[in-house]
C-alpha cells in the first residue's frame, strides 16, 4: 500500500445546497484525509484550462458554464490508495449509474452537476493538483 494525493472538486451544485460538510464527510469516512482545502469561484479561463481534455466533447460549453456558477471547494486528498478510493465513493458519473452509498448516488443532481470531481489517473492528480495549489498550501 503506498500513501498517494490526488485532487477533488466539491462542484457548485453542491455549495449551493451547503453540502461541503456532507460531502467531506463522506470523503473522510472512505479514509481519505483533506490535506489542503480552499473554496474559490473558478474564472472562465481557469474552467476550461482545467477541462481542457474535454473541449472536443458536446458538453464542453455547458460544462465550463457549469462550474463557474457558483463557488466550489478545491482539495487535495491523501490516503492509501487515494486516486481509485476517490473514486469509488464518488461513484458513476451518471448518479443514476452510482452505486448506493457513494457521494453520487446519494447527493448528485444529474449527470452535469455531478455534485464532485476526482483524478481519475495518478498522473492526472499531479497535474490537477499543481492547477490550483503551491506546495506549501498542502500541509499533511
Ligand atoms: P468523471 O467526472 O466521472 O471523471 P468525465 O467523463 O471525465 O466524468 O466527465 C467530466 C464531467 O463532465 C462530469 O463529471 C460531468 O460533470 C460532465 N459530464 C460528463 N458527461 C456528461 C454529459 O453527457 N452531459 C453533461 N455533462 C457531462
Amino acid at each position: 500500500m503506498t500513501t498517494e494525493r490526488t485532487f477533488s472538486i466539491i462542484k457548485p451544485d453542491a455549495t449551493r445546497r451547503n453540502l461541503t460538510g456532507a460531502v467531506t464527510k463522506m470523503l473522510e469516512a472512505a479514509g481519505l484525509r483533506v490535506v489542503a482545502s480552499k473554496r474559490i469561484h473558478m474564472t472562465q479561463e481557469q474552467a476550461e484550462g482545467f477541462y481542457a481534455v474535454h473541449k472536443e466533447r458536446p458538453f464542453f460549453g455547458e460544462l465550463v458554464s457549469f462550474m463557474i456558477s457558483g463557488p466550489v471547494v478545491v482539495q487535495v486528498l491523501e490516503g492509501e490508495n487515494a486516486m481509485a478510493r476517490n473514486r469509488e465513493v464518488m461513484g458513476a458519473t451518471n448518479p443514476a449509474n452510482a452505486e448506493p452509498g457513494t457521494i453520487r448516488k446519494e447527493l448528485a443532481e444529474s449527470i452535469e452537476a455531478n455534485t464532485v470531481h476526482g483524478s481519475d489517473s495518478l498522473e492526472n492528480a499531479a497535474t490537477e493538483i499543481a492547477y490550483f495549489f503551491k506546495p506549501e498550501e498542502i500541509v499533511g
